[in-house]
């Protein structure tokens, strides 16, 4: 039974910046599973069968077809014989065995649990579960415990950051923050990046980078934002991170997760008010609800490099670089773009992907 032509098959790409990827998953049963497999090795540090794992995901993810029998499995890349075993499972039993166990495990839904928070990340969770806990009522009871200001506010607002935001909620806070960029700084642009610029219908947060044509000027824009979201009484938690960029000392051959941008890791108060339909997602008798938001301000020179790596996802920001330097000896990060010594400048995303030599991939194309 041979659904999947081979004709269909050979236009698989190795690279999640070739594939155009929507967010109309037709293989979800298959790549639910694979994800908990990535998630219980990146919970554990182990990295290359999280990296295998990750990389045969967003292939399934791509496919415009469904998997329906194993015929033409073998021709799909970066689908190795324990993915292709999962799917045969899958398809067999409706289940995956080692799937079921990991869910059933006790380490990894403690680690799940714990870095369900905002703030704490795996090796906060491990630490934490190799005391012996196993609850947030333990955590918040065990006096050798120190949570940091982060970690506070994330049990303080668990409840409302752990349900997510709908797009209709992104589209209200992508109101509050433009009206405080134009209270603030009339000058400065912002726009919408992230899981929502994908046209994702929830995600855990909502992402904004913030840009003005004057030099220097980007620097000041976050505090100035945080303060008059201060003032609207809308601020319950911010970190700024200010900038450590030097333009001079890029390329840098390490490959960096973080970037140097000045940025804040904001929890915002939404009124429910602002958001259209009313606002569902808003307790009862609150009239709001606590918010995740990201704020990213480069020098306006370097907006493109940002955008490209801000809108992720994050599969696809990984294999970008790795196509980068990998097919064409070329260094790409949120930064800039280097062939060997020399910067490739960019004024839109379209400039970096022609540098590239790809076909241009629009954002609601890249949820690898
Ligand atoms: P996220 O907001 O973590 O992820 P997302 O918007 O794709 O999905 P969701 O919020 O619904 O979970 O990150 C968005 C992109 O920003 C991602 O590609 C990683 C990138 N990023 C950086 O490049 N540098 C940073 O410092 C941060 C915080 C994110
Ligand atoms: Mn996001
Ligand atoms: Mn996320
Ligand atoms: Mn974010």
């Amino acid at each position: 039974l041979m659904r999947t032509g081979p004709a269909q098959q050979s236009t698989v790409c190795p690279y999640a910046c070739q594939r155009r990827t929507t967010t109309a998953n037709k293989n979800k049963r298959f790549t639910d599973a694979l994800e908990v497999l990535v998630e219980y090795h990146e919970l554990t540090e182990i990295e290359g069968p999280r990296v295998a794992y990750s990389r045969a995901a967003s292939v399934l993810k791509s496919l415009p077809w469904t998997i329906e029998s194993m015929g033409g499995t073998e021709a799909l890349p970066c689908v190795g014989e324990k993915t292709r075993t999962l799917i045969q499972e899958i398809l067999q039993y409706g289940r995956s065995f080692e799937v079921e166990k990991i869910l059933a495990d006790e380490r990894y839904q403690t680690l799940k649990l714990f870095t369900s928070v905002f703030g704490v990340g795996p090796k906060t969770a491990d630490k934490w579960y190799r005391r012996g806990l196993r609850s947030f009522s333990q955590i918040l009871a065990d006096p050798d415990v120190q949570l940091n200001r982060m970690q506070q506010n994330g049990f303080l607002h668990y409840t409302d950051l752990s349900r997510g935001l709908s797009a209709a909620e992104a589209r209200a806070v992508e109101a509050v923050v433009g009206e405080t960029v134009r209270t603030v700084a009339p000058n400065a642009r912002v726009v919408l990046t992230g899981g929502f610029r994908r046209g994702k219908e929830f995600g855990h947060d909502v992402d904004f980078i913030v840009t003005t044509a004057e030099p220097g000027r980007e620097n000041s824009l976050l505090p100035l934002i945080m303060g008059r979201l201060e003032e609207q009484g809308l601020l319950l938690f911010q970190a700024h991170h200010p900038s450590t960029l030097a333009l001079k000392k890029i390329p840098c051959r390490r490959f960096e997760a973080m970037d140097y941008y000045s940025k804040c890791f904001l929890i915002l108060k939404l009124e429910g008010s602002r958001v259209q339909g009313g606002g569902q997602a808003v307790p009862a008798g609150r009239g709001w609800r606590a918010v995740r938001v990201d704020l990213v301000a480069p020098p306006i020179e370097r907006f493109a490099f940002t955008q490209l790596g801000w809108t992720g996802s994050k599969q696809f920001e990984r294999d970008l670089r790795r196509f980068a330097r990998v097919e064409r000896n070329m260094l790409l990060d949120n930064h800039a773009l280097f062939d060997k010594a020399k910067f490739l400048a960019a004024v839109t995303e379209k400039d970096i992907f022609a540098h590239l030599g790809l076909e241009y991939m629009e954002p609601w194309q890249r949820n690898a």
